[in-house]
This record gives structure tokens, sequence and C-alpha cells, in this order.
């Protein structure tokens, strides 16, 4: 898996909503805020399938009904197709709570 280019990067992230860039990490990431516990983990539960069908698995943690999750391919150093394939899945699976940009409410 190859690293993205400054090229290919740039257009990646121009099509993702809300994920940011890691500080001093060629990584990205995003706080996820759900309707309650329940949800959260349903969600990383389907997540984590996915996650493994990949073979590509999230950094994450969740209290309560927020998930924090960091995406990066450990095998190249950096950021990957996987990573944006990875992100635009969680979105998509997340609803309303991957569109919520960020909260400061847990
Ligand atoms: N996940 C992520 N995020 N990056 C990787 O490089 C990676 C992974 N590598 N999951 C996989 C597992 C690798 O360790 C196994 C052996 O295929």
């Amino acid at each position: 898996m190859q690293k993205l280019d400054k090229a290919a990067r740039a257009r990646a992230m121009s099509t993702l909503g809300g994920w940011k860039k890691t500080r001093g990490r060629d990584a990205i990431e995003k706080t996820f805020v759900f309707k309650d516990f329940n949800a959260s983990f349903a969600w990383m539960s389907r997540v984590a399938m996915m996650a493994e069908k990949l073979d590509h698995h999230p950094e994450w943690s969740n209290v309560y009904k927020t998930v924090e999750v960091t995406l990066t391919t450990h095998d190249a150093g950096g950021l990957s197709d996987l990573d944006v394939k990875m992100a635009r899945f969680m979105d998509k699976t997340a609803g309303a709570a991957g569109r919520a940009k960020r909260s400061a409410k847990r």
C-alpha cells in the first residue's frame, strides 16, 4: 500500500467532511458523537467487520456516545487510499453522527 502523494492527499481531503489532519503525524482524525452508547457501539461493530475485511484497522477510543478515530496506514508510514476508503465507510455508516463535525459535549 502506497502513501498518498501531496496532490492525491489534497484531492482526497477535499472530498471528506469533518476529517482533519493529525498534528505531527501523517494521519487524519475525526470525532463521531452518537445518540447514546448503544448507537456508538453498534457503529463500531459494523466498522470493525469492515476493518477485518479490508485488513485495515482504525486507532480509536470510545467514551459513552463519543468515538474518536485516527486513521493512518502503519505499513506505509502514512496516509493511503485505504484510510480514505475507511473514512468514507465510517461517514456513510455513521449517519447524522458522521455529519456533525465535532462536538464539545460528550
Ligand atoms: N491497519 C492499519 N491501519 N495499518 C496497517 O498498516 C495495517 C492495519 N496492517 N491492519 C495490517 C493490519 C497488517 O499488520 C496485517 C499483518 O495485515
